[in-house]
């Protein structure tokens, strides 16, 4: 199980963390913080409550959810919702760690199965 999880957290970073990264980046931009805020501050009032954080926080997560659905998709060459082992070559660290994310041990990757890593991830981040 544990083996699962650090693959998990490696294969989410391999798909998401370097967009997220050259966003936190780009956001180090006093104006984009600021219009970020405002952005979060959806009522105006300077200061952020717990609601809008929330709104704040699902979007990141359904951009996160985007931003995985695409990459999936474009591993997928053969467009039959699920990863072989020959399309998962496209990324080293999937490939690596093909078996325990398989976890069914049918020999593909499906949604599911990486959905699961995901969201073992997500928790093993909180
Ligand atoms: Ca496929
Ligand atoms: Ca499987």
């Amino acid at each position: 199980m544990k083996t699962i999880l650090v693959a998990a957290a490696i294969v989410m970073g391999a798909l998401i963390a370097l967009p997220v990264i050259a966003q936190e980046q780009k956001a180090a931009d006093q104006q984009m913080i600021d219009k970020a805020f405002d952005g979060i501050d959806t009522n105006q009032n300077g200061s952020i409550d717990r609601a809008e954080l929330g709104v704040y926080l699902q979007a990141i997560v359904d951009k996160q959810r985007a931003d995985f659905d695409a990459a999936f998709a474009e591993m997928d060459t053969s467009k039959d919702g699920k990863i072989d082992k020959e399309e998962a070559k496209a990324n080293s660290i999937i490939a690596t760690y093909f078996d325990p994310l398989d976890t069914d041990k049918d020999g593909f990757l499906s949604k599911v199965e990486m959905d699961a890593a995901m969201e073992a991830a997500a928790k093993m981040k909180n």
